[in-house]
């Protein structure tokens, strides 16, 4: 086994280790193959494994780390992928979450947060959640196709968040997109509609599930590559900072995605000129099928703001309330011209990582822990406990939003697919575009 394992191409890594000896030492080789930065590894992978027959455990030299700091970047990459391994969400976070949610319940429901506010909640966090379990079916009837990673869980961050935004406020985020796409206003039939890949789709039906994008609605996306909307972000508040606007842009990321590079040079970059910025970190504990805990040794992700001396905290993201509240506090410091605020948002996903991943490197216990602190059924017990809405009022939320599914399935399927001839619309083309080879 650790034959095959160790004859991997390190930069093609096709198969994945299944015992800790082997992750252990794979990473090691890795590591310090890697801290080489010349082409040598086979060398010195045999020098460290001098006590074996070396040509039984040679990988495949990396190339040469030309640019600077590539050589630190690479054994990132292979942490993730040779960690891959049934986990937990980390303990620590777990019960500090416990604890915020407890004092949190204290006040939950208070005046401070009033009817249409709640009800606002209500609404999108069902939208978003009857969306994609119809959603689900759909894929799995292959009427939709593609990728397809849903946010079922995690709605309060979403409500939370757009409670507290003004609609000139800018948001960039990842592939998990759907609730924040509907909670900024694209409809249940323009998102639907694009995971069918029809014309009436947000994106015309050429983006699919991860790539929604709305100019007017200043939604920027909906972006695949982990962690590649951060400088995006940082980038869009910079422009919202030159033209004089007092715009906020929420530039929000992953756990996985908080272990890139980028996030640490648009940290730095954003607290030198105090761009008008707000990072989130949805943290879901997992980052695919690999834990947070296993992959970092920070595991509360708002502490790397701190070393950039950026207003850091953590925030339950099981209900809008606390996200709303943080969300206030964080928009308040930035718009008052001071710079960046970051927030590590708790939450949890119910589902596996994409449609095709069935989750089997966490518990059942661990899923229905957070879902006894499910979003939805917390606001509408705060609702009716706080005597803040009646269940028959409720219940014509309810409807509406099941109509309002059945209304953009029905709309998704009797649109039409774009015409061929779209694949020539749309592009972006620089006549003299300087590195065009013949
Ligand atoms: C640069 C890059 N590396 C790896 C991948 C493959 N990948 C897709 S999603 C993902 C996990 C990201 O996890 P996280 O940021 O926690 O977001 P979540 O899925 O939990 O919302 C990875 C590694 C990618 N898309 N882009
Ligand atoms: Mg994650």
């Amino acid at each position: 086994m650790v034959e095959k394992v160790l004859r991997l191409n390190p930069l093609t890594h096709k198969r994945r280790p299944v015992n800790d000896d082997i992750e252990l030492l794979c990473f090691r080789e890795v590591f310090k193959i890697n801290m080489g930065a010349r082409p040598g590894g086979r060398a010195k992978c045999r020098f460290l494994l001098r006590d074996r027959a070396p040509q039984r455990y040679a990988i495949s030299p990396v190339p040469s780390n030309t640019f600077p700091g590539a050589n630190i970047l690479f054994p990132s990459r292979f942490i993730s992928y040779f960690c891959a391994r049934q986990t937990k969400y980390s303990p620590e976070l777990t019960q500090q979450t416990n604890d915020m949610v407890a004092k949190k319940k204290k006040s939950a429901g208070s005046a401070e947060h009033g009817k249409d506010r709640y009800l606002y909640w209500y609404e999108l966090m069902l939208r978003i959640r009857r969306f994609e379990e119809r959603a689900l079916v759909l894929y799995g009837q292959q009427k939709i196709r593609g990728f397809c990673h849903v946010y079922i869980g995690q709605e309060a961050v979403a409500a939370g968040m757009e409670s507290a935004l003004r609609r000139e406020d800018c948001i960039v985020t990842a592939y998990r997109q759907h609730g924040t796409a509907l909670g900024r206003g694209v409809t249940a039939r323009e998102a639907m509609a694009e995971l069918f890949g029809k014309v009436t789709g947000i994106v015309k039906g050429k983006g699919g599930s991860m790539h929604f994008f709305s100019a007017p609605l200043k939604y920027f996306g909906g972006n695949g590559i982990v962690g590649a909307q951060i400088p995006i972000g940082t980038g869009i508040a910079f422009a919202e900072k030159y033209r004089g606007t007092d715009n906020l842009c929420v530039t929000m990321f992953g756990d996985g995605a908080s272990r890139q590079g980028a996030l640490h040079e648009s940290f730095n970059m954003a607290m030198a000129w105090k761009l008008p910025v707000l990072y989130i970190v949805e943290n879901n504990g997992y980052a695919m099928g690999t834990s947070v805990s296993r992959t970092s040794n920070v595991v509360e992700l708002y502490k790397l703001g701190l070393s950039y001396d950026m207003p850091s905290e953590a925030v339950d993201g099981m209900n809008p309330e606390s996200v709303h509240d943080a969300v206030t506090r964080a928009a308040e410091h930035i718009r008052a011209g001071k710079g960046p605020y970051y927030l590590e948002i708790r939450t949890y996903r119910y589902k596996g990582h994409s449609v095709s991943d069935p989750a089997k490197y966490r518990t059942k216990e661990e899923v229905e822990s957070f879902k006894e602190r499910d979003p939805i059924k917390m606001t509408e017990a705060t609702i009716l406990e706080k005597g803040i809405a009646t269940q028959e009022e409720l219940q014509v939320i309810r409807d509406r939003v099941k109509a309002e599914i059945e209304d953009c399935v029905r709309f998704a399927e009797e649109s039409p697919y774009p015409d061929a001839s779209a694949l020539y619309e749309d592009n972006y083309t620089q006549a003299d575009y300087p590195y065009i080879r013949d």
